[in-house]
């Protein structure tokens, strides 16, 4: 069956200048009527080329608990290793819809990986989302699934595996801060969570224009199930997030990481203390709670692309 595809709807609206009902979110989600319009809080941005350690810990630790989100700077990825990522993403996308269904995610598969769209039937959700995506491992090498990597644009697998090796040690490094800054040992988290087997995920996220981003999400508000995810948006603002009961737009800073603190973190945290591994620690959980809630808008205007990895 041919599944329908948010890019070919997003043209189809454009000539229309209107969205089909089942993206139209109910009142209480609407990104017009529930966006915070007064002055927003900054989301903390840490410079990650700071040689003081003990501030690295302390401000990630305190950046996690707080809000479950921060941005790095100066993280040590190429500025034009994260340019061809972003490149290589548009392109995949700019594909005819023929070539771009060869890496379709069937509709039954268990897992995550391939092209594909939530759209209501098959996410069993009720409003649908704006975006497609490409989803497929990254890391370690005998997980991916070279199938699912699109041979085109040819450069697609070299930028990929550029950057994931440079996004590892920057992930090294934000576990290290963070277990530290538990009052951990440096590789607690890196270990709970499977080493240096740990499994690195990469999703493109593609919004294209939306007629009425007013009235639809990208992706709808969602904790992230990882330990953590890195995400490099575009230019095209659409990120927020959900703190003191209002949701607000995440700033755009060229180049920066927007790390975001997963679920696994916080059941990690639980596991050691349970084993035993910080028995004295239990005060550790609930001082240390990463509960972000996290959506994303579409523009009317400009298409969005985020990339993100998880592990
Ligand atoms: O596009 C974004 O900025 C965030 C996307 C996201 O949170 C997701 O796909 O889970």
């Amino acid at each position: 069956m041919e599944v329908a595809r948010v890019q070919a709807i997003a043209t189809l609206s454009k000539a229309m200048d209107t969205i089909p009902d089942e993206f139209i979110r109910p009142h209480e989600e609407q990104p017009a009527l529930t966006t915070f319009k007064g002055p927003v809080p900054e989301i903390p941005t840490i410079d990650l080329s700071d040689h003081d350690q003990d501030y690295l810990v302390h401000t990630v630790a305190n950046a996690s608990r707080e809000w479950g989100l921060f941005q790095v700077v100066n993280h040590g990825i190429p500025v034009e290793v994260i340019s061809k990522l972003q490149t290589v993403g548009k392109e995949f996308f700019e594909l005819s819809q023929e070539e771009k269904e060869v890496y379709a995610r069937p509709a039954d598969s268990v897992s995550l990986e391939g092209y594909g769209t939530n759209l209501a039937k098959e996410a069993e959700v009720k409003t649908c989302n704006w975006v497609d995506y490409l989803f497929h491992n990254v890391w370690p090498p005998s997980r991916i699934n070279y199938g699912i990597w699109p041979k085109n644009p040819p450069s697609y697998r070299e930028a990929n595996e550029e950057y994931t090796k440079f996004l590892k040690s920057v992930v090294d490094k934000l576990l290290t801060y963070l277990s530290l800054g538990l009052r951990l040992k440096g590789n607690a988290i890196k270990e709970a969570v499977g080493g240096d087997n740990l499994e690195y995920l990469l999703k493109i996220n593609y919004y294209p224009p939306c007629p009425r981003p007013d009235l639809a999400l990208g992706v709808a508000p969602h904790t992230d199930m990882s330990t953590i995810t890195v995400l490099v948006p575009n230019e095209v603002p659409g990120l927020q997030v959900f703190k003191d009961d209002h949701w607000f737009d995440a700033k755009y800073i060229p180049n920066a990481l927007i790390i975001h603190i997963g679920d696994q973190t916080e059941v990690k945290l639980m596991f050691l203390i349970i084993i035993g591994l910080e028995k004295n620690n239990v005060s550790l959980l609930t001082e240390n709670q990463f509960h972000l809630l996290e959506r994303s808008k579409a523009s009317k205007s400009k298409e969005r692309i985020a990339c993100w990895a998880l592990f």
